[in-house]
């Protein structure tokens, strides 16, 4: 079998993504921290669009978490993540698409940023950026709530699928600011499907990677606050 190597930077709610299905397939990989490197020339010739992550299998490159996780699901043995029903691997793929357009934006990008990155690097939250997110993360976690009274214990069948990795770091994020952690507390559902994902094998190997750069900076996202920050602020 081929080497693979994951680049990233180690709090990356999309690495982590990446990292909690190559753990769960039981694929050996090395971990890459592109933190020095983020936004640079060794970085812009993995990832033209500036982000992470990247797989790498062999002298296969790859960007696009969705596009990562379901060629780790294809590529490699070990416990399937997609479902082989047409009806419900279609349902699993919506629920990946929601996260890149209507829970990540407002959920990690805005409020994560604003109240846990920033604030680390000393630079101070805008809150009309929090405010104008607060809405729209209470319409998707409405959804998902939902999504998950149908009585299955992951979001798409009884077992977790890629749509659930690929939600769960996005929600750790959530559950780290105090806004997000409050509207957590009353959505019982979420509550149950997260403590059903944490305490998946997988979730608390990459937990434990992760842990150590918790409440470490993300130097390079002193940038994020010229190029990130929404223009409706
Ligand atoms: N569409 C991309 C989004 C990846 C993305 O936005 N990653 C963030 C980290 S979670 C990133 O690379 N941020 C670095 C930066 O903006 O400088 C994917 O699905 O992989």
């Amino acid at each position: 079998m081929s080497a693979v190597r994951l680049y990233g930077f180690p709090l990356s709610t999309y690495v982590n993504v990446a990292r909690l299905v190559l753990t769960h397939k039981g694929v050996p990989y090395d971990f890459h921290d592109l933190e020095p490197d983020m936004g640079g020339p060794r970085h812009l010739a993995l990832h033209p669009f500036n982000r992470v992550p990247i797989l790498e299998h062999g002298d296969f490159l790859l960007y696009e978490t969705a596009a990562i996780i379901a060629y780790v699901d294809d590529a490699f043995p070990g416990p399937k993540l997609t479902p082989s029903d047409l009806k419900l691997r279609a349902r699993m793929n919506q629920w990946i698409s929601n996260l890149s357009a209507y829970y990540y934006p407002y959920i990690a990008f805005h409020l994560g940023h604003e109240r846990i990155v920033y604030p680390a690097l000393g630079v101070a939250p805008d809150e009309k950026v929090v405010a104008a997110a607060l809405p729209r993360i209470r319409t998707a976690l409405d959804v998902m709530e939902r999504e998950l009274q149908h009585g299955r214990e992951f979001l798409i069948t009884s077992e977790p699928t890629l749509a659930d990795y690929a939600l769960l770091p996005c929600m750790t994020t959530l559950s780290m600011t105090p806004e997000g952690a409050d509207m957590l507390m009353s959505r019982n559902l979420i509550m149950r499907w997260r403590s059903r994902m944490e305490a998946l094998p997988a979730a608390i190997h990459v937990r434990a990677e992760v842990a150590p750069h918790v409440a470490m900076p993300v130097e390079h996202a002193r940038t994020w606050v010229n190029s990130h920050r929404p223009y409706y602020r």
